[in-house]
């Protein structure tokens, strides 16, 4: 394995070399909510197409992301309680002005519940035994989990970001965990939003000021150093 990934706007990591203990994959809500037809997004009329292609790279990373021994690779879900008493009452309001109210019944069963159809993780990219899933409240995934704390028992330092949406969910999680002293680097193929003007500037303000939240590279990058 080599020791970096060639990156923006540094070799990533900043210092200098990593190995697969100390590093994890982590798959932001890959969940039919969030990329499916009749999910929580498409229900808002929005176009799914672009978000879905990220599935194939990302899959292409974790196949070999999981021959490696000793990396780590976190799985995250968003959703809420059945009876939504985790909900806030202004998340609650402006999903229902988009037509798609979280608790409410859509094709795939109700919008973000926890245990429902369109809340589970894609079948192209189900979590196998030994990867932990962090099922979150919030759009950070490290608000309301224990996130923080599964990271810092494996002594991990180094997260490779993947999954949706980038302006959302995956920017709310590094800066969250850049604020933690975790080294971040966002795979740039590997994430969408629903608009890519939002997609643009979320890799852009990432890797600005020498890298204010960390790196920007894409799979075959990570793969070309895990594999040496
Ligand atoms: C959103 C997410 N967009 N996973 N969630 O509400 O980014």
């Amino acid at each position: 394995m080599k020791h970096y990934i060639d990156a923006e706007p540094y070799q990533w990591p900043f210092d200098h070399s990593f190995t697969a203990e100390e590093t994890a994959l982590v798959i932001i809500d890959m969940q039919t909510d969030f990329c499916g037809e009749g999910g929580f997004i498409h229900s808002m009329g929005i176009d799914v197409s672009e978000i879905r292609k990220v599935i194939p790279p990302i899959k292409h990373l974790l196949e070999e992301v999981r021959k490696i021994p000793g990396f780590t690779v976190i799985h995250t879900r968003e959703g809420h309680r059945p009876d939504l008493s985790d909900l806030p009452a202004n998340k609650w309001w402006r999903s229902r002005q988009l037509n798609a109210g979280i608790g409410d019944q859509g094709p795939c069963g109700r919008f973000l519940v926890r245990g429902e159809l369109g809340w589970d993780i894609i079948p192209e990219l189900t979590p196998i035994q030994g990867e932990p899933i962090i099922d979150k409240p919030g759009k950070g995934a490290f608000y309301g989990t224990d996130l923080d704390k599964i990271l810092r028992t494996k002594s991990i330092k180094n997260l490779i970001f993947t999954g949706i949406t980038t302006d959302v969910c995956v920017h709310t999680t590094i800066r969250d965990a850049n604020d933690r002293g975790y080294e971040c680097l966002l795979l740039k193929d590997c994430t969408g939003a629903t608009e890519y003007k939002n997609y643009l500037s979320s890799l852009e303000v990432m890797t600005m000021q020498s890298g204010l939240f960390g790196c920007v590279s894409d799979a075959e990058s990570v793969i070309r150093a895990i594999k040496g």
